[in-house]
């Protein structure tokens, strides 16, 4: 390994391991990296899987390859050996940009899954340039701007193979790069982005701004570019037609290159849908396949044996329904296909419920999967049973068959053994290496739950992540904050149905307690990471509202000792990798049914965190796993939520005007001391959906919040006692490997 990585600073730089610069390094690690998934074995088999995703949230590559190629220790030490720090060469990688949250996170986890397990599977998905915007805080408030990631020498292999994809006015020509997906001391895939060949990137002027008209070259400068008009619309569904335009053919491709007969698709193809970005691939792979001499139904047919549709939210926001006519200024020619799968539907059933094209003239794109797909998921117990009791159930009843769960699951290589080297050692130490392999292993951790020394070795492996955290944020974000205090987490989406306004609400109740002379035992750090979208005003509200209450209390010597506030700018994978080893409290707050599963969860009892939830998505395995003992439970159940929701009784003025302590904390955000600081108007708009609106029932959790955090930090006083219950968290953490996911998916779905 250094004889070639000395070779290539010479080719590449003319210097020398000792002489070059981290980022040289950087660079002749990637070519390294490269040369050697290269050499090694592919996943190979009879039947593949295509996860087809608008999302990959890949986060940086090198560690992860070097960890997965067997060759991180070695590397290290090399480096060490010539005055180099991986750590730091890790710094210069740039974190592509290619995912949002949850839904893109779990693309990626899953990706590496299926590599690790053997499995023929590769992702497909777009190359967007600037990714989804940097966020940076201007004013208390956030400010959107490009993200540029891709590089001369990346990650990206440029293949060379191009498609044609017809659109009604033109046709857009693609180019396919792929990026590796290697397994850990496993076979490696594929992740193929797809490109236009005519985007261009100096279109984009200040912030994000740029022609949303130009789809030749703008269609893969944004992920998610900005919806809120019509323009926005048709630049999504350009995006997703090419994107799936291009995944059929390259499907087909593939196919006919391995000299598979095409109407035996299904038994060398399965895809899989992740969520609705990529539903018009069932019209298109018809249209395709009949443009190949196929008959109309058995081109149907085929389809249906080989596409499976994941779903990732029950809020009926996210679940996409397309005007017909905006399908006809787009791509006309599945449009026909459309109207006749629907037909077909209509002849059948009279319930409008289950209808693809509703009386207004729109696609519901979940129903075209769930009737022309084979294989129906939720992503954690609750949210399945939700969907087949409640949101989806017309289909449950024509279609029992096709609906299964598959819990969710993250995968370990990257949240344990690349996120946190010293838990890992310590790890190993304690149970040996086997849980790498096989996650439930780490049960074995309950065997030494009463040992003094093993509980107490757990607490400076917390510690030590907790300065290193420290010291990484004061260096790249100039934050300041205590190790020595409970470090208290929510890092997600900012949306209001995961209540960051509930524990802004808390830090407020403990500022005034703080005020008022009762002191925490231990200072507590809440920190907060969290994007809003663009044009979702009352997320930046939000926003607006913790970093007001961040300088409050930064500039309050009575308050300040023992509580401080930070949401870190512009949360990513890299953050999170960061932020989750050190964490104390997960907060995985949302009301009770809308979360479907929650990924951040898992990873943070992986780490040793204990959780402060409601029995939402994920939350209700990890409570049955680890027991009453060792989680925060709070707040209404989901069946009072759906119940409330159906006689339509919340009212959050109620509660705002009988309960005097939760009047208290809302006008608080329009408190002299906050207005002095923070935007008037945004702060009065906050505090007016709060009491008018409050679609997601901050108000109707808040006491029970409160009074279970009290408990929680008061029960952190006792050191041994919590390392327990960390323990716990990280023993049965198990569970949530994605390689389990994967396995089930494979067995139940796919059948590679
Ligand atoms: C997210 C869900 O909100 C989250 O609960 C889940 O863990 C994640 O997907 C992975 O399944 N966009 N993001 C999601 O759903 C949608 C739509």
């Amino acid at each position: 390994m250094e004889a070639r990585l000395t070779e290539i600073l010479q080719e590449k730089f003319q210097t020398g391991l000792e002489q070059a610069t981290n980022e040289q390094v950087y660079y002749a690690l990637l070519t390294l990296t490269k040369e050697r998934i290269k050499e090694g074995p592919k996943n190979e088999g009879k039947r593949k899987l295509y996860y087809i995703s608008a999302e990959f949230l890949i986060g940086k590559l090198l560690s992860n390859n070097l960890i997965n190629l067997g060759i991180y220790d070695e590397t290290a030490e090399v480096l060490k050996k010539h005055g180099k720090k991986l750590a730091e060469i890790e710094e210069v990688e740039p974190e592509p940009s290619l995912g949002n949250g949850g839904l893109g996170r779990l693309a990626a986890c899953f990706l590496d899954s299926i590599a690790t397990l053997g499995l023929p599977g590769d992702g497909i998905g777009l190359n967007y340039h600037m990714g989804l915007f940097k966020q940076v805080f201007t004013d208390h408030k956030q400010d959107e701007q490009k993200n540029p990631w891709i590089e001369k020498d990346s990650w990206l292999n440029d293949t060379g193979i191009s498609f044609e994809v017809p659109f009604k006015d033109f046709s857009l020509r693609s180019h396919l790069y792929d990026i590796d997906v290697t397994g850990y001391e496993g076979g490696s895939n594929k992740l193929h982005l797809f490109d236009v060949e005519t985007v261009n990137d100096a279109i984009v002027g200040n912030g994000i701004n740029f022609d949303k008209n130009d789809i030749r070259e703008n269609l893969t400068l944004f992920l998610y570019p900005d919806d809120s008009d019509k323009a926005g619309n048709l630049l999504r569904i350009y995006q997703q037609y090419f994107m799936v335009s291009n995944a059929a053919q390259y499907i087909i491709r593939e196919c006919e290159e391995k000299g598979y007969d095409l109407r035996k698709l299904h038994e060398h193809v399965a895809i899989q849908i992740n969520d609705t970005h990529p539903s018009m691939v069932i019209p298109e792979l018809i249209r395709l396949l009949v443009q190949k001499q196929i008959d109309f139904n058995e081109a149907i047919e085929i389809v249906q044996k080989t596409c499976a549709y994941t779903n990732h939210t029950i809020l009926a926001e996210a679940l996409e329904k397309w005007p017909v006519d905006y399908l006809e200024q787009v791509a006309p020619q599945i449009v026909p296909i459309i109207r006749d799968l629907d037909a077909r539907i209509k002849g059948r059933y009279k319930d409008p419920r289950v209808h693809i094209i509703d009386d207004q003239n729109r696609v519901h794109m979940a129903h075209m999967d769930i009737h022309y797909g084979y294989s129906v998921n939720g992503v954690a117990y609750l949210h399945t049973e939700i969907l087949k009791n409640e949101e989806l159930k017309p289909f449950y009843d024509i279609y029992p068959q096709k609906f299964n769960n598959k819990t969710n699951g993250i995968t370990f290589r990257r949240w344990l053994l690349h996120c946190n080297h010293e838990l890992t050692a310590w790890l190993d130490e304690k149970i040996g290496p086997d849980y790498r392999k096989d996650a439930t292993k780490l049960e074995k951790l309950l065997d030494h739950i009463n040992d003094e020394e093993t509980l107490k070795s757990l607490l400076v492996v917390k510690q030590k992540k907790k300065e290193d955290l420290a010291a990484y944020l004061k260096e790249t974000q100039g934050l300041e904050i205590n190790p020595n205090s409970i470090f208290d987490i929510q890092v997600k989406r900012l949306h209001e149905y995961k209540r960051q306004q509930m524990n802004a609400l808390y830090v407020i109740y403990k500022y005034l307690e703080i005020k008022s002379g009762k002191k925490p035992e231990t200072p507590i750090t809440v920190i907060f990471g969290a994007k809003a979208a663009p044009a979702y005003i009352i997320a930046k509200d939000i926003i607006h509202l913790i970093l007001c209450l961040q300088e409050l209390i930064d500039n309050d010597p009575e308050v300040a000792p023992y509580l401080k506030v930070v949401m870190v700018e512009n949360y990513n994978v890299t953050l999170a990798e960061k932020l989750i080893p050190s964490c104390d409290i997960s907060e995985q707050i949302s009301l009770a049914s809308k979360e479907a599963s929650g990924t951040g969860n898992m990873k943070f009892m992986l780490n040793g965190a204990v959780t402060m939830g409601t029995e939402d998505g994920a939350n209700v395995e990890i409570h049955q796993f680890v027991g009453d003992e060792n989680i925060y439970i709070f707040g209404e159940s989901s069946e009072q939520v759906i119940e409330h929701y159906r006689k339509m009784d919340y009212n959050a003025v109620d509660y705002y005007i009988n309960d005097e302590e939760i009047r208290r904390l809302v006008d608080f955000i329009i408190s002299p001391e906050l207005l002095r600081i923070g935007d008037k108007y945004l702060l009065l708009e906050l505090h007016a959906e709060l009491i008018r609106k409050d679609w997601f029932m901050t108000l109707l959790d808040v006491k029970d919040y409160i009074q279970k955090k009290e408990q929680a930090y008061a029960d952190y006083e006792d050191r041994m006692a919590w390392a327990k219950k960390m323990v716990v968290n990280i023993a049965k953490a198990g569970y949530f490997s994605s390689d389990r996911t994967i396995a089930e998916y494979n067995r139940d779905i796919w059948h590679l």
